[in-house]
């Protein structure tokens, strides 16, 4: 049903465009001021249906769903004077582009496209790009589907087992989540979720998880029953990545698991609904300014990372193309209250930094890290770091010299730097940088816990098949690395994302992209591999999130 959907979508997207109704789409591409020879491109209405398919599932989260570039360049007819025009380009560019991947962390598409695919892209990237269809309210609330009502629900969890230690996993390309006990490492449940999902968030009363996959499809998964069930879903947006429930409980009353925010990527909004039914209350767009620079009005601004304050009753909002955080005071969920902050561009993703009140996200395009202080709703400092930074939410570390720190990685060198959260002297600098081994960044996750005197960087995206497979464990005492930890036998594919399990003991990894994909999981003190799981019940496992260390931002 859900693929029924996606192909529905993407068709739309693809009828839509300007000559989709004529058997093919021709259009005479007229040569700008460098000389080139006019080319006609023939793409046919199906042809631009699959690539749309395509450019969607692999291509949209960096280069935008309307190809005007965020994390990746533009990828227009007719350029748009910061990137060339993609028929300046022309077949033979495109196509060594899109087969070889670029240093600055496009991973290569050989081999995962065929080449009648590529070719096929190349020809697509030539043509206007076509329109997305809107998703408005009444869509959403058409969507809603509540399940089971709260009175039908559980009053109380009926099984021993500790909710707590719930390890929930994400399996994009089954579009699955499996539930496994932390404690036990008994996989409890596999439940469907949205196409390609993405995130899991759990609720303040770590009760409830809610997953968000890129085609906007949240589910709600109620933990109390001996085995979960999906409890309610909505969908928020046509492309999605990002949902975060309301955590506050202080002078302005209690709002946990009150409310839930879900963040468009297409369309450029935010929905946000009652966190117990998923009933729809208000949807916001989020097109505007940009930040920065001649602060031209942006259509396509696409809400990335959202985190849920646990100081004030608000959601930081990150708009990626505008640079524009926005603070979202949830009080009056019909109509929220929104400070707008300037900040950076292309905001991506973040976490909070040991105290709580300051948010720091990556403004990948600019190689910057935006701090901002939420209880004070102000930016607090831009700050410089290496190539293309890319944290997740970041690492938190307390250092005997320097005290907390916050650390990232990047994709485009091979550095993790940390910067000073404390305040006093060479707070928001970069004190420390460690170097990984291997040429080339990749980076896309870094974790740690308090307990720990390790740090954890994998390399996902690094094109070296020796580098993208492995994790690289760090000494916190001397910020060196003490140890690769090369992939297991039995096992293949890239390791991507650590999350340790609520004792702060375990660290688990996820392989993926390959045919024996599995979860590692290795002994946080000795690094020795514990256990992998491996079957049905973690096909391509992706992100992992345990209930108690997702809710009390332990990272
Ligand atoms: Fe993610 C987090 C967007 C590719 C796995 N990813 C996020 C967040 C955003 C985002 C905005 C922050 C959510 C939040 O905190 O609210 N991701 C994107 C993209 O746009 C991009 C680059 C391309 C795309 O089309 O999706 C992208 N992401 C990937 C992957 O290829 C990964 C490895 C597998 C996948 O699902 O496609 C991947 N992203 C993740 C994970 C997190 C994440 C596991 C959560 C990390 C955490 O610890 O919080």
């Amino acid at each position: 049903m859900k693929h029924l959907f996606f192909i529905l979508l993407v068709s739309g997207f693809a009828m839509s465009c300007k000559d989709s109704s004529s058997p093919k789409v021709e259009q005479s591409q007229e040569a700008p001021a460098a000389k080139v020879e006019p080319v006609v491109i023939n793409i046919s209405p199906e042809e631009m249906a699959q690539s749309s398919a395509i450019y969607f599932d692999k291509c949209a989260g960096c280069h935008g769903t309307t190809r005007h570039g965020a994390t990746g360049p533009s990828l227009l007819p007719d350029g748009d004077g910061k990137y060339p025009a993609t028929k300046l380009l022309g077949m033979g560019g495109l196509t060594a582009i899109i087969e070889n991947g670029t240093k600055g962390g496009m991973p290569e598409w050989r081999g995962i496209l065929t080449p009648e695919e590529i070719e096929r892209m190349a020809r697509f990237l030539q043509v206007d790009p076509p329109t997305p269809p809107p998703f408005e309210l009444s869509d959403v609330k058409a969507s809603w589907n509540l399940i089971i009502p709260i009175a039908e629900r559980p009053t109380e969890p009926q099984h021993d087992r500790n909710i707590d230690g719930y390890i929930g996993v994400i399996m994009r390309d089954a579009g699955k989540v499996a539930i496994i006990d932390g404690d036990s490492y008994e996989p409890i449940v596999v439940l469907d979720s949205g196409f390609a999902v993405h995130i899991l968030r759990p609720s303040a009363s770590g009760r409830y998880f809610y997953s968000i996959g890129r085609d906007g499809r949240i589910t709600m998964i109620d933990l109390y029953p001996e085995t979960p069930v999906v409890v309610a879903e909505v969908r928020a947006a046509l492309d999605a990545r990002s949902v975060d429930v309301s955590k506050y409980n202080g002078d302005k009353g209690d709002f946990r698991d009150k409310y839930l925010i879900a963040g468009g990527y297409n369309p450029s909004q935010f929905v946000i609904f009652d966190a117990q039914t998923l009933e729809p209350l208000s949807l916001t767009e989020t097109s505007g300014n940009s930040c920065c620079g001649d602060k031209e009005m942006i259509e396509e601004a696409r809400v990335a990372a959202i985190v849920a304050s646990h100081t004030d009753p608000l959601w930081v909002v990150n708009v990626k193309e505008t640079g524009m955080v926005w603070l979202v005071d949830y009080t009056d969920p019909r109509k929220p209250a929104v400070d707008q902050i300037p900040t950076a561009r292309f905001l991506h993703d973040g976490g909070w930094d040991a105290s709580g009140k300051y948010f720091l996200v990556a403004a990948n395009a600019e190689n910057k890290i935006v701090v901002v202080d939420v209880p004070n709703r102000k930016l607090e400092k831009i700050v410089e770091v290496g190539d293309t930074p890319h944290p997740g939410r970041g690492a938190n570390v307390k250092d005997p010299e320097f005290g907390n720190l916050w650390a990232t990685s990047h994709l485009g060198d091979n550095t993790i730097q940390f910067i000073k959260t404390d305040p006093g002297k060479d707070q928001w600098r970069v004190v420390k940088t460690m170097a990984m081994p291997g040429e080339g960044g990749g980076s896309l996750f870094v974790k740690t816990h308090p307990k720990s005197k390790h740090f954890y960087a994998d390399r996902t995206m690094n094109p070296d098949a020796s580098l993208n497979s492995a994790i690289f464990v760090f000494d916190l005492e001397t910020y060196t690395l003490k140890k690769k930890l090369e992939r297991p036998d039995g096992v293949d594919g890239r390791a991507v994302h650590m999350e340790y399990n609520q004792e702060g003991t375990e660290v688990w990894v996820s392989y993926f992209m390959g045919e024996k994909s599995a979860l590692v999981i290795y002994d946080d003190e000795t690094l020795a591999v514990k256990k992998i799981i491996q079957g049905d019940w973690v096909e391509n496992p992706t992100g992992k999130f345990n209930v108690y260390n997702t809710n009390h931002d332990v990272y």
